[in-house]
């Protein structure tokens, strides 16, 4: 298996997908690919943002990669921030502003019922696949926990009763969007492989 390059400039998803990954395949990383770039996520839906990810640099390089999105969907919000998870509070703001706008558009709210979802996109030998991780749970009404990124201090998964951002990574990736996508892209490639 040749190597993948990951196309992200988050470190907390290279962090959590090398731990379920382990050794079993490569991947680098932008940095580690030297390549630095903002890759545009101009799109309506998370699927077309992931396949952006991956073809763009996929142009670039004409190397195997992928590139993955994701989005916290909230029930009571019609399925918001979902694709605007990153600039839920404006363009340039924060993790702490998104958590903010959005525990203050539930406020009144009893229906906490959310999901993150994630979708992988892969271009391998120049052709593209896709591998979509849910992780059901519901939003808590202040924050909780110091570890994980982005909307995890206030996100308690199905099953648990603690946030992300009170677990452990390896705890996280239990339960996690990104482990369940991450697990079908292993699949995926063992498969091609063997
Ligand atoms: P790349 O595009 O470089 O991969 P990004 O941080 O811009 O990194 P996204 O476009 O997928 O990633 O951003 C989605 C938003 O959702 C962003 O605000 C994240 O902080 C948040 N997010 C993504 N995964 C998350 C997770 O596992 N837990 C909590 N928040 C998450």
């Amino acid at each position: 298996m040749s190597t993948l390059i990951f196309a992200t400039n988050n470190q907390h998803k290279v962090d959590e997908i090398r731990t379920v990954i382990g050794s079993t395949f490569n991947i680098i990383t932008l940095a580690e690919a030297n390549i630095n770039i903002d890759i545009p996520e101009p799109h309506d839906t998370i699927e077309e943002n992931a396949e952006e990810k991956s073809s763009f640099i996929f142009k670039l390089t004409n190397k195997d990669c992928f590139g993955e999105d994701t989005g916290l969907e909230v029930e009571a919000l019609n399925g918001e921030p979902g694709v605007k998870s990153a600039r839920y509070a404006g363009d340039g703001r924060s993790s702490l502003d998104n958590i903010k706008k959005l525990l203050q558009n539930l406020q009144e709210i009893d229906n906490r019922k959310a999901h993150f979802k994630t979708i992988i996109s892969l271009v391998l030998d120049g052709k593209s696949y896709s591998f979509e991780g849910i992780c059901k749970g519901t939003i808590t009404k202040e924050l909780k926990g110091v570890d994980g990124f982005g909307y995890d201090p206030i996100f308690v998964p199905e099953g648990s009763t603690k946030t992300f951002a009170e677990m452990t990574m390896e705890e996280k990736n239990i339960y996690s969007h990104r482990r369940k996508a991450t697990d079908k892209l292993i699949n995926f490639l063992s498969n091609k492989q063997s």
